[in-house]
């Protein structure tokens, strides 16, 4: 029975938000959208309002270009009407869950071309800052770039490879694939370095940071580099990973992970932050293009 919430999948110790009891197997429920208030659309709104005017020159075309398939930006989607939509693009759709799900349950859902929305949306006092997916991370930061058709790709080879992730229990090392991409990529474009990371995208000031700031280290693609680093889950990043397409993120899905968990379980954990001789590094956006 999935009435009991996954603890292990809530931040630390405390068991993850959402109401567990009414989910299905594969830990999927209804949105009840009836159920959100006008004060939460209009938080939605607000969230909504504050990303949208600065993506320009800092979050990537082919995310620039998809938002507007969420629809109105005045109210939380209808999850069946945005999975019409999406379907046609791409043959993926919208299921809601209740919060953070089993990694199995998850991988199982984007293998399957169905990405899982979180039901619940922050509190207002949350509005900078929420330590889990709640619906306008989920939506915002994930959903545009389903639309886009090599992305779209990535998203369920990436989950058919953590099937086989979980047998091979590398599921730590793909978990961090997942932070170091679809959480926290960054994208070298013609205009300069540019984000597609949803945890990026959806963020009120790590979307600048990530693209502007000296601070952080931002390291070429390297698989195996990004499956040995550790990071951060309540800061902004102090390593991004910086990929030249999302054909090549494609590409590197394609083959068997096998023989490449068994060479990072060979070499030491790097911490976030750190930096390599020898590597590849992207300076900062200078935000002229
Ligand atoms: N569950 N609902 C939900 N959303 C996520 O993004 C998510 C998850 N469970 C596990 C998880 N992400 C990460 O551990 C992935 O790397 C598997
Ligand atoms: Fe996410």
């Amino acid at each position: 029975n999935h009435g009991v919430a996954p603890v292990t999948y809530g931040q630390g110790d405390r068991p993850p938000r959402g109401d567990y009891a009414t989910a299905r197997e594969d830990y999927t429920c209804e949105q009840n959208w009836s159920a959100y208030t006008p004060a939460e659309h209009d938080l939605y709104r607000r969230l909504y309002e504050r990303q949208a005017s600065q993506l320009d020159g800092l979050a990537c075309d082919e995310f620039i270009d998809a938002v507007r398939h969420l629809g109105a930006p005045d109210r939380i989607p209808r999850f069946d009407e945005l999975s019409e939509s999406l379907y046609q693009r791409t043959k993926w759709e919208v299921v809601a869950v209740p919060g953070l799900i089993p990694e199995e349950a998850f991988f199982s859902l984007l293998a399957r071309r169905k990405f899982p929305v979180t039901g619940w949306l922050r509190k207002p006092e949350e509005f900078d800052y929420i330590v889990e997916p709640d619906v306008f991370h989920d939506l915002f930061g994930h959903v545009p770039l389903l639309f886009n058709p090599v992305f779209a790709d990535y998203m369920q080879a990436y989950g058919a490879g953590g099937m086989k992730a979980s047998r091979l229990d590398a599921c730590e090392l793909l978990a961090r694939l997942y932070w170091y991409t679809v959480e926290f990529g960054l994208i070298h474009t013609p205009k300069g370095i540019r984000a597609y990371g949803a945890g990026i995208l959806s963020s009120a000031g790590e979307l600048r940071y990530s693209v502007r700031s000296p601070e952080p280290s931002r390291v070429g693609f390297d698989l195996q580099r990004m499956m040995r680093s550790r990071y951060k889950i309540d800061t902004y990043q102090a390593t991004y990973f910086v990929i030249e397409s999302f054909q090549q993120l494609f590409d590197a899905t394609a083959p068997d992970f096998t023989p490449i968990y068994q060479a990072v379980r060979q070499k030491e954990e790097i911490e976030a932050g750190a930096v390599l001789p020898g590597e590849k590094l992207y300076s900062a956006d200078s935000g002229t293009n």
